[in-house]
């Protein structure tokens, strides 16, 4: 009797590991890795070819210097930003805008992507300000007079004020405001622009501001977190709609924060569940959205399900901001039950807890595969790039950048430009100017401007040289 239980166990635990192989197998086959080897990256890359987009992306709030926003007010507030940083100056971008036309030109930039200060241009609800639509005009000229293309993003994290104190972002008029916005710089602006960004990172200004609570509005609800993701689909939505509506020629997207996301434990189910749980709330949902014309997220204590109008369809492009790796392990007690730790690669000198994850260039490679895959759209990768003082990983990092592109590029993927973060060290949220992302190093003191590492290399691959 003991004999038969014991054979019946013995077979039940070969079953059970055989399955759990199995499924463990299926899950590695389909999330395979790359790894550009060393001799690989130190060959010359192709060249990219003419009319590839290669530029800098940078953001007002984070270069301009003198607004008033819910970001100055919240830079006000002692400890917010580390250091007791402010951007009231930033790096004066906005009185020296020919010299930064030209520090573009200098590192052979066809592209830039910036993006406009709501709060500067309507300061009180329904009031324009002229003048600064026509610095912004300015400044399209400028660019498309030095041959460099234009993508210009409307919301880039700041609100204005008026908006922020009636909610932001989860306010019911959010998204009639900002198309109507959107209607305007369309209007303003569409002669020279063609290309549009209409959010930042909705994901990450979902995120930061209400989970994590660490930006404005600093709150810390699932249920509000859906909200601001439902708030921000019906935002881009809508502005997509207004600027096709002023501008035929109008090319619209949304630029999205993407990770790539791997098991701390190779062989461990609840790790890979993980991170195709993560993966999906975190890099397509909103994409998903757009393409379906229906909102899906599951948060850990909310979920949506919402059909909105105006949104299926309303990306002519994926926007791909690439920064980071993590490491997930299913951690039951940890923050929404995930411990996230970096992998091998180059170190980001963000800084934080937990730290940020570490570079892997071949991850934008498998991104726009899945982001093909999923869409079928032209992919832009509108951000990439590395928090680094001594500028001695950001050349490497764009070499690896290329392959990645270039590899995409010969298995049929229609990547057509990619935006450096950034042109020059600036104002880095709440860590203040501490974190260096510039191909240009700006002097805090005389805020003079200085090629930085890796702009040699930025410059060498530039498809106008
Ligand atoms: C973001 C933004 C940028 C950052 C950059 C470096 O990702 O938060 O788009 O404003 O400065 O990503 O962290």
């Amino acid at each position: 009797m003991i004999r038969r239980l014991l054979l019946w166990l013995v077979l039940a635990l070969a079953i059970g590991t055989l399955l759990w192989g199995a499924v463990c197998a299926l899950f590695i086959l389909t999330r395979p890795t790359v790894t550009f080897t060393p001799e690989e990256l130190a060959r010359p890359a192709a060249d990219l070819p003419a009319g590839f987009l290669w530029g800098t992306a940078t953001s007002a709030h984070q270069i301009e210097g003198g607004h008033d926003n819910d970001w100055t007010r919240f830079e006000s507030v002692p400890g917010n930003i580390e250091g007791g940083d402010r951007s009231t100056v930033a790096t004066d971008h906005w009185n020296r805008m020919p010299e930064d036309v030209a520090l573009m030109k200098a590192i052979g930039a066809n592209a830039y992507r910036f993006s406009i200060e709501w709060s500067r241009l309507e300061p009180e609800e329904g009031a324009w300000n002229e003048s600064a639509w026509s610095r912004y005009q300015d400044l399209v000229r400028q660019l498309r007079d030095a041959g460099i293309t234009p993508m210009v993003t409307l919301l880039h994290f700041t609100l204005p004020n008026w908006l922020a104190d009636r909610g932001g972002v989860v306010a019911a008029e959010f998204p009639e405001r900002f198309s109507r916005f959107a209607a305007q710089a369309g209007r303003r602006l569409g002669d020279d622009v063609e290309l549009w960004c209409t959010i930042n990172e909705p994901n990450v200004q979902m995120y930061m501001g209400y989970l994590a609570g660490v930006w404005p509005p600093l709150e810390t609800s699932p249920a509000r977190a859906a909200s601001a993701w439902v708030g921000l689909a019906r935002a881009h939505a809508g502005a997509a709609r207004a600027l096709r509506s002023v501008d035929p020629d109008a090319r619209v997207g949304i630029a999205l924060n993407q990770m790539t996301l791997q098991p701390e434990w190779r062989y461990w189910l609840p790790d890979w569940l993980t991170v195709r749980l993560v993966d999906q709330a975190w890099n397509w949902a909103f994409y998903d959205a757009i393409r379906d014309g229906r909102v899906r997220l599951r948060l850990p204590g909310a979920s949506i399900d919402e059909t909105l109008p105006d949104l299926e369809g309303s990306a002519d492009y994926f926007g791909l901001n690439y920064y980071h790796r993590y490491l997930l392990h299913a951690v039951p007690g940890a923050p929404q039950g995930v411990q996230m730790r970096p992998g091998p690669g180059m170190q980001s000198e963000l800084g934080g807890d937990p730290p940020p994850g570490d570079s892997y260039p071949e991850g934008l490679l498998l991104l726009m595969r899945e982001a093909q895959k999923r869409y079928g759209l032209p992919i832009y990768i509108t951000e990439a790039g590395i928090a680094d003082d001594e500028g001695v990983m950001r050349g490497p990092l764009i070499r690896g950048h290329v392959e990645a592109i270039q590899r995409a590029l010969s298995e049929g993927i229609p990547v057509r430009g990619y935006f450096h973060w950034t042109l020059m060290d600036n104002f880095e949220w709440d860590k203040g100017y501490r974190p260096r992302f510039g191909l240009y190093r700006v002097d805090r003191e005389t805020l003079e401007r200085t090629p930085a590492g890796g702009a040699t290399v930025f410059a060498a691959f530039s498809p106008e040289r």
